[in-house]
């Protein structure tokens, strides 16, 4: 029995020194002293002894269990540590590596127009409001004071979608959404798509963008609307811009206008405007188009025109941007050429 005890421990010391990692090491662990291990199968036997041999083979097959379980631990810690030095080694960070770059975009002109233009209505106190792409007539036209037949459908060359819809031909009928909510007073812009069968050239895009206001509420006068549409230019364009505002026609406001204002190209400066490629020598620039809303398109929204006023206008962004970043030509505002996007 002491061969045997002994002949377990050599084999067990071997194995215990060949296990490659913790893994191995437990299934030797296992086939010593698991319940049909080496060491627990000889320590059964142990009743088989007389009673002269018991305590002496006892004190053995204890001292053999206590140098194979040092023997376990001390290999435990080594192949800890070996694997911990192993990964120490595989992911050691090179602080002396240049970094990676990430390729950071920026925005696109017009969404910084957009959202530049935003904040300086929200501070005036105006919300955003927003209308769908694809539009009923009713919105687009109809309640707009433009009814069928009505020249004004073909100045907006217009392209008409499944079901009577269209694809809207400029922000305007969300005013129609916005009155119609039954909800007053109004202070709101609308940006968003608009679309015309337009020709496409250097100021001309069948895609463009446009921001629409209204302000609906009790005793709004023509003098509200000024001086909102000034305050938002001397914001967007700086202070000293000067506005004018020109006698228009849109069958949804009356009276109407035309807001320009004086050309930053070249500050109507006698000489440099005769050949300022912005203004072509005006001095002005046509910036949107407003008026005083409809009472027919009030009423249309169940608001009475006895009581409650508004103004409203819209403007094409497109050519603000343009005027803005000195571009001369609208489509490399949709043409997506990186070169062109990354100066901004
Ligand atoms: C309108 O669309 C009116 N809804 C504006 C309005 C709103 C008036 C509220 C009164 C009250 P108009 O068709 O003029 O108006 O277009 C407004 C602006 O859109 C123009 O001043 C111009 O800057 C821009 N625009 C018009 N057509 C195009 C186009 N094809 N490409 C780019 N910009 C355009
Ligand atoms: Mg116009």
């Amino acid at each position: 029995m002491k061969d045997d005890l002994l002949k377990i421990k050599g084999q067990a010391l071997d194995s215990i020194a060949q296990a490659a990692d913790l893994r191995a090491l437990e299934d030797v662990r296992v086939a010593t002293f698991g319940k049909k291990g080496t060491v627990t199968a000889l320590s059964r036997t142990m009743g088989s002894l007389s009673a002269e041999e018991r305590p002496a083979m006892g004190q053995m097959v204890n001292e053999v269990k206590d140098a194979l379980e040092a023997a376990f631990t001390a290999k435990k810690q080594g192949l800890a540590d070996a694997a911990l030095e192993a990964s120490l080694a595989d992911e050691k960070i090179d602080i002396t590596l240049p970094g990676r770059n990430f390729a950071l975009g920026s925005k696109h002109p017009l969404t910084t127009v957009i959202d530049e233009i935003c904040r300086i209505f929200m501070g005036m106190g105006y919300e955003i409001a927003t209308g769908p792409d694809v539009e009923t007539d009713y919105h687009n036209f109809e309640a707009l004071n433009i009814p069928k037949n009505h020249p004004a459908r073909d100045e907006q060359d217009t392209f008409y979608v499944e079901g009577g819809h269209v694809l809207r031909t400029h922000t305007s009928p969300v005013q129609i959404r916005k009155m119609s909510e039954g909800r007053l007073p109004i202070a709101a812009v609308a940006p968003g798509k608009v679309f015309r069968s337009d020709e496409v050239d250097a100021t001309h895009s069948p895609v463009f963008h446009q921001i629409e206001g209204l302000v609906v509420d009790k005793g709004i006068h023509m003098g509200h609307l000024k001086g909102a549409l000034t305050v938002f230019a001397e914001a967007l364009f700086g202070e000293g811009v000067k506005t004018r505002f020109r006698p228009h026609h849109f069958p949804f406001t009356e009276p109407s206008a035309e807001m320009d204002i004086s050309c930053f190209g070249c500050g109507q400066d006698a000489e440099k405007m005769q050949d300022c490629r912005i203004c072509k020598g005006e001095g002005w620039v046509e910036l949107l188009g407003c008026g005083m809303v409809h009472p027919k398109v009030l009423a249309g929204c169940g608001i009475d025109p006895e009581v409650y006023s508004g103004f409203a206008f819209g403007m094409g962004l497109e050519r603000i941007a343009m005027q803005r970043y000195n571009i001369d030509d609208m489509r490399l505002l949709f043409d997506n050429d990186m070169r062109f996007l990354k100066q901004f």
